[in-house]
């Protein structure tokens, strides 16, 4: 585009860093409310969070040109955070905390007789993601920016996010989220830097008068990929990092033929197909396999990225590719982008003009893949036939990838057939598939899990072929979160406590938080630290009584378990013990009794029938227990709908029970775990994923552990007999009876009969029934500690005091020095 060339040929005057005193944040918000917006003080509040957020971003810019000219200046190398999801949340409280503004701007906001809090909540979450992958990515890009690292984030804008859940007579029903409705303050049109992205069509080879062979991809149907930056800023430090998501709009505005013809609607149509690929997020945290236009968002976002550095770098480089391994790397978040090692080699050998040897080798030095996941059915594939419809080029290049990889492994194992069908990247059958894994693994340098379980599991099990071939590719970079969202500006109170005991250094490096451990005897400083944490029980209360109606008294344990709904996460176990603290209480065991509040939240996959049920489940006893006046206050069970980031930020400050309690084997990570742990809450879990890792940092007397290890699941699946473990448990065996007999769905007969059957078969995978006992006991043993204060509150200090390592800074400082190895 012309523009482009306009802008560089001008000289830019230095831009002046904006004032940032209470007169000038309050001038420039109303300033931005009735001029710019046209509106007044007595408006719907959203403008109100439109006017701060610009006054806000205006303070934000010029450290923004200027992080990335900088880079571009020295010339370091940078890494691209490749992303289906980027869960970011909120956006406007975050800088303010960022760039150190909270006082005044909240003195500004004051001066209108306005508050702060009210502004900032006006804002709609960006739910571009579905659960913990997604707001990994974001925390990444948080540190990113803390650590001053050369990072640009590449994602997808979806028009439509994360379903909103709503409950209707206990059930999920999902709502669209049209979040970008009023107008997103945060995101920066880029259309001078739109990228072209070709489907379906033929390939065609020609001879080059030089004798050499071209493909051309032919009779493409042509999508445009337009760019929207959103600013990642760092804490305190002048530093402004980018998200780049992508949107998709059509190559021409609509068929003049159609529309000269008469048909309107005709000539629109294929304006409508090209911008349904970004139009929703898939809402689901599994595979959705065979899903066309999933495949089309995946390709479309890598191929946009890729061409997107490649413009970049052909600007300086002058289309010279010897030194692009050296300056650039892509790290893949789990499989969803990697079509991307096939991309960046169509782009080298059809556009580039490169040779193959050429092309892998850059493709192999800047290719790096991350693994979210241990169950088997949840790797991804895609039939060769859709591919071939899809994207012919890429399906031929894949092939070629795969015969000299094949060949490869002839030669390391001769005559292992066998070795050779399981490794092929192609899956053989009626149908054939493209297994992603195994492409991103032959395509990287670098191959990662996300804990130290995970990690060794990957190489022992799922990927033990390639661990065999390739053991120098793997390693283990355990996942974590940021500081400054999920402590700083979630818990402000418990925050100022802490910074005024050992300073607020620990914002910026989390290792700091170690101070505390001086402090657990503090007697005086344990019960402000009891104080708080009752002050944010207050909130979560507020909440629960706001959205579900229901009274949490906050005198008792708050016990929370947050997460995507899922079989293997097993909020069923959890509610097998609720049942039986209601037991318990019906039969009058309730001698030397703890009070509980148990809080669960968490969105289904809408076709996950029995996570739906299980929704249903909690609903339903949760209406019993709540309404039985025998059971008062000793147990509350209230689901929360519509669990997201910004509800997340009430909710972890003010737990006191963190729940992780997912099959041993099964969850990857994990990092709702770190966010209540960093919060002061203790875990009850399972050791499986990054709980191993906090249960090391904290010391078993810190943390209830129960449960069987990831070895043990194995042995006993050989010959579980969940009918047998529940004859041989009186407790358990109550549980089922009022469970089986309807007393949770009287009027609603047999909706709860594929929950109890999964139970109670044999082959359950999730094992459910053989920790119930295991888990009750060490419910047990926390109800007992919850009794004795001052011990729990010990507990509470000390786990924050021990969450140094699961800082998304420790991570990012180990991304960079094992894999990425950007010189700053
Ligand atoms: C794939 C294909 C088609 C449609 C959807 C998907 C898809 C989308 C999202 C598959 C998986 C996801 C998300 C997975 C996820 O969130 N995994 C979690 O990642 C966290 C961060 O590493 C870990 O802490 C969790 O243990 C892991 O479950």
């Amino acid at each position: 585009m012309s523009m482009e060339k306009t802008l560089c040929n001008l000289k830019m005057p230095e831009m002046q860093r904006l004032p940032r005193d209470i007169e000038s944040l309050a001038g420039d918000f109303e300033r931005y409310l009735t001029r710019h917006l046209g509106r007044f003080f007595g408006c719907m509040p959203f403008y109100l969070y439109e006017a701060l957020s610009l006054t806000i971003r205006d303070r934000i810019m010029m450290d923004w040109r200027n992080t990335w000219t900088d880079y571009e200046k020295k010339g370091v190398r940078k890494a691209y955070y490749m992303s289906m999801e980027f869960l970011i949340g909120r956006s406007l409280g975050n800088h303010i905390l960022n760039l150190g503004l909270t006082e005044n701007t909240e003195a500004a906001i004051n001066k209108f007789a306005l508050r702060l809090e009210e502004i900032i909540t006006e804002e709609q979450d960006a739910g571009l993601g579905n659960g913990g992958l997604g707001r990994l990515a974001a925390c990444f890009m948080d540190s990113c920016a803390n650590l001053k690292l050369p990072v640009v984030g590449y994602g997808i804008r979806y028009e439509y996010g994360m379903f909103r859940q709503d409950i209707e007579n206990g059930y999920q029903l999902e709502e669209p989220d049209h979040w970008l409705q009023g107008g997103n303050p945060w995101e920066l049109k880029h259309p001078e830097y739109t990228q072209v992205i070709k489907f379906g069509g033929h390939v065609e080879i020609n001879v080059e008068p030089d004798g050499r062979k071209r493909h051309v991809w032919l009779d493409t149907a042509d999508v445009l990929a337009i760019p929207y930056d959103i600013p990642v800023s760092g804490y305190k430090n002048n530093t402004v990092n980018t998200l780049r998501l992508w949107s998709a709009d059509a190559t021409n505005v609509f068929n003049l033929d159609d529309f000269n013809a008469g048909s309107y609607s005709e000539a629109v149509e294929s304006k409508n197909d090209a911008e349904h690929i970004t139009m929703v997020l898939y809402p689901n945290d599994s595979s959705e396999n065979g899903k066309e236009l999933r495949l089309k968002q995946q390709y479309f976002l890598a191929s946009a990225s890729l061409q997107d550095v490649f413009r970049m770098w052909s600007l300086n480089e002058n289309n010279n590719f010897t030194q692009f391994a050296e300056q650039n790397v892509f790290q893949m978040n789990d499989t969803h982008p990697t079509i991307a090692v096939a991309e960046i080699m169509r782009l080298l050998i059809d556009e580039k003009h490169m040779s193959w040897d050429e092309a892998w080798k850059i493709t192999t030095q800047t290719m790096a893949y991350t693994n979210h996941t241990l169950l088997p059915e949840a790797l991804e594939k895609w039939s060769v036939p859709l591919f071939e419809k899809l994207l012919p080029r890429l399906l031929q290049i894949i092939y070629e990838i795969n015969a000299r990889f094949l060949k490869l492994v002839s030669r390391k194992w001769p005559g292992d057939t066998g070795k050779q069908i399981r490794m092929s990247i192609i899956e053989e059958g009626d149908v054939k598939y493209v297994r992603m894994a195994y492409l991103a693994i032959v395509g990287s340098f670098s191959v990662n899990g996300v804990a130290a379980l995970h990690s060794r599991l990957l190489a022992d099990g799922l990927f033990r072929d390639f661990y065999e071939l390739w053991p120098e590719k793997f390693n283990n970079k355990t996942n974590g979160v940021t500081p400054r969202r999920w402590m700083a500006y979630a818990n402000p109170a418990m925050s100022s406590l802490i910074t005024e005991k050992i300073g607020d250094e620990w914002i910026r490096d989390l290792g700091e938080i170690s101070q505390l451990k001086k402090h657990v005897n503090d007697s005086v400083f344990a019960e402000r630290w009891f104080a708080v944490k009752k002050e944010n029980k207050q909130r979560i209360a507020d909440l629960v009584k706001d959205e579900c109606n229901i009274d949490f008294d906050t005198n008792a344990l708050f016990d929370v378990q947050v997460k995507r709904i899922h079989e293997y996460k097993r909020q069923m176990l959890n509610i097998l013990h609720v049942i039986h603290l209601y037991d318990r209480i019906k039969r009058g065991d309730t001698e030397n009794w703890t009070n509980r509040c148990v809080l669960i939240g968490g969105k289904a996959a809408p076709g996950y029938q029995i996570a739906k049920q299980t929704i249903k489940l909690i609903n339903n006893v949760a209406d019993v227990i709540d309404n039985d006046p025998q059971v008062g206050d000793r147990l509350k069970l209230a689901f929360i709908p519509n669990y997201s980031v910004s509800k997340m930020e009430i909710i972890c400050p003010g737990t006191d029970l963190s729940e992780q309690i997912s099959t041993a084997g099964k969850e990857a990570s994990g990092t709702g775990n770190m966010k209540f742990m960093m919060n002061g809450a203790v875990t009850i879990g399972t050791y499986d994923g990054a709980n191993i890792e906090i249960l090391d940092a904290v010391g078993e007397e810190n943390f209830f552990l129960f449960g069987l290890k990831a070895d043990e699941v194995d042995k006993v699946r050989a010959d579980y007999n969940p009918e047998q473990i529940v004859n041989s448990d009186e407790d358990l065996k109550r549980v089922m009876h009022l469970l089986s007999c309807g007393h949770f769905n009287s009027f609603e007969y047999g909706i709860f009969d594929r929950i109890i059957d999964s139970l109670m078969n044999p082959q359950d995978p999730w094992l459910t029934l053989a920790d119930f006992r295991s888990y009750v006991d060490a419910q047990v043993r926390v109800s007992r500690a919850y009794l004795d204060r001052a011990g729990w509150v010990k507990m509470s200090i000390h786990n924050t005091a021990c969450s140094g390592y699961f800082s998304t800074d420790r991570t990012m400082q180990e991304y960079n020095a094992d894999i990425w190895k950007l010189n700053i």
